[in-house]
């Protein structure tokens, strides 16, 4: 039997990270549809996120991607996100956008790039400084389109490199969250494509260097639980940017394309220890909303994590490990299926209410008027600066 009161405690500690960027408009390469009331600055995005926590209590902490969300005075935008129930969370750079960067960043074969890179990754530190952020989120666009065009072994000797020196600026309190990522924008080899890369550099440069595991960035077919459940028996697990896919990095709502994967990851995570706040692993959403409203489609992405959570917490270890134990195949399945297959719709709905949030996130924001008031006061929203 599952201790249903521990299950809403735990659930009340819960907290899911939102990106800025998801705020902003975003689309494909084809078009980006703007919508009415979309954040102009960074202010404005940490309006919204304080909306999304307010709405469903678990979203804390809110993703900068820098220099999308460049200001002149990080500190007072730590204070504004304070003053507004938030924290500022992971800090994630940006070297993939320059022209520069054609070659790659700190892979590239020029060492001129490859320090303007590191000066950016560096100046991110900075950032985290003046935020009180602890994490740094790395995802590099290198690779290579063909054979040939660059010496692999050569750039992830530039990759330890740069790492190394990104390492040692971390200060007292501050991790370094490696991402990898299978293909694009290059699609010959990328320089980090795998778990098993960014966990052999992790594992190099020390135990601030965590590996996050994008759910998006896998080939089809990847059980990417037990990845999940591999790095965090290694104490490598840094966080996820959680969203769903159906053929590459789609970044739709987690949740949407396979909530069976979800709740499997999220069994890893509670089975694994990973859930407890001392583990530290981040629940960051890295998602982008082209043609759906994105304040709720954010709410309802926050609500699917936790719904997954709910299920996860509910699986019966004790009846689980008796079948497993037995050799009975067909029982302990059945173990975990009982829990994905239970409604915790009002399961949750209580814990919102033992929180002192309203039981239904969506339908509370669709009354609050914030929709209203933003497609009224806001005029030329940002975009994201991720486009496609
Ligand atoms: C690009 O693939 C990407 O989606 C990575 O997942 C990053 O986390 C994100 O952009 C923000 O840089
Ligand atoms: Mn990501
Ligand atoms: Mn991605």
């Amino acid at each position: 039997m599952t201790d249903l009161a521990a299950v809403k405690a735990a659930l009340r500690t819960q907290a899911v990270e939102t990106p800025s960027w998801a705020y902003g408009n975003s689309g494909t390469r084809f078009k980006v549809f703007a919508q009415a009331g979309v954040p102009r600055d960074p202010w404005e995005k940490l309006q919204d996120a304080a909306k999304v926590h307010e709405f469903t209590g678990v979203a804390p902490t809110v993703a900068l991607h820098i220099p999308w969300d460049r200001v002149e005075d990080y500190a007072a935008l730590a204070k504004y996100a304070e003053e507004r129930g938030l924290r500022l969370g992971a800090i994630n750079s940006n070297t993939f956008q320059d022209d520069d960067y054609r070659l790659g960043s700190i892979c590239h074969p020029d060492a001129a790039v490859r320090r303007k890179a590191l000066d950016h990754l560096l100046e991110c530190v900075d950032i985290m400084d003046a935020t009180g952020s602890g994490d740094l989120k790395l995802w590099f666009a290198d690779g290579t389109n063909y054979p040939g065009q660059d010496d692999i072994r050569a750039r992830q000797d530039r990759l330890a490199e740069g790492l190394a020196e990104v390492y040692e600026r971390l200060g007292e309190g501050q991790r370094m969250l490696l991402e990898y990522k299978f293909f694009e924008p290059a699609f010959y080899a990328t320089d980090v494509p795998d778990w098993g890369t960014a966990y052999a550099h992790c594992l190099k440069l020390g135990p601030k260097a965590q590996v996050v595991v994008d759910t998006g960035h896998h080939a089809p077919g990847t059980n990417i639980e037990f990845i999940v459940a591999t790095l965090l028996r290694e104490g490598r697990l840094g966080g996820f940017d959680f969203n769903s896919r159906f053929y590459a990095d789609d970044d739709l709502m987690v949740g949407a394309a396979d909530p069976f994967q979800l709740f499997r990851i999220m069994y890893e995570v509670v089975r694994g220890g990973g859930f407890a706040a001392e583990a530290g692993i981040a629940f960051m959403l890295d998602q982008c909303h082209n043609i759906e409203a994105k304040i709720p489609a954010i709410i309802r992405s926050v609500m699917n994590v936790q719904e997954a959570t709910a299920k996860a917490l509910l699986v019966d270890r004790a009846a689980l490990a008796d079948a497993q134990v037995a050799g009975d195949v067909l029982g302990a399945n059945a173990v975990l299926m009982d829990a994905y297959n239970t409604d915790v719709r009002t399961l949750v709905r209580e814990v919102r209410g033992e929180m002192g949030v309203d039981p239904e996130p969506l339908a509370a924001y669709a009354l609050s008027g914030w929709a209203e008031r933003i497609a009224a006061e806001r005029v030329g929203g940002q975009q994201a600066g991720w486009g496609a």
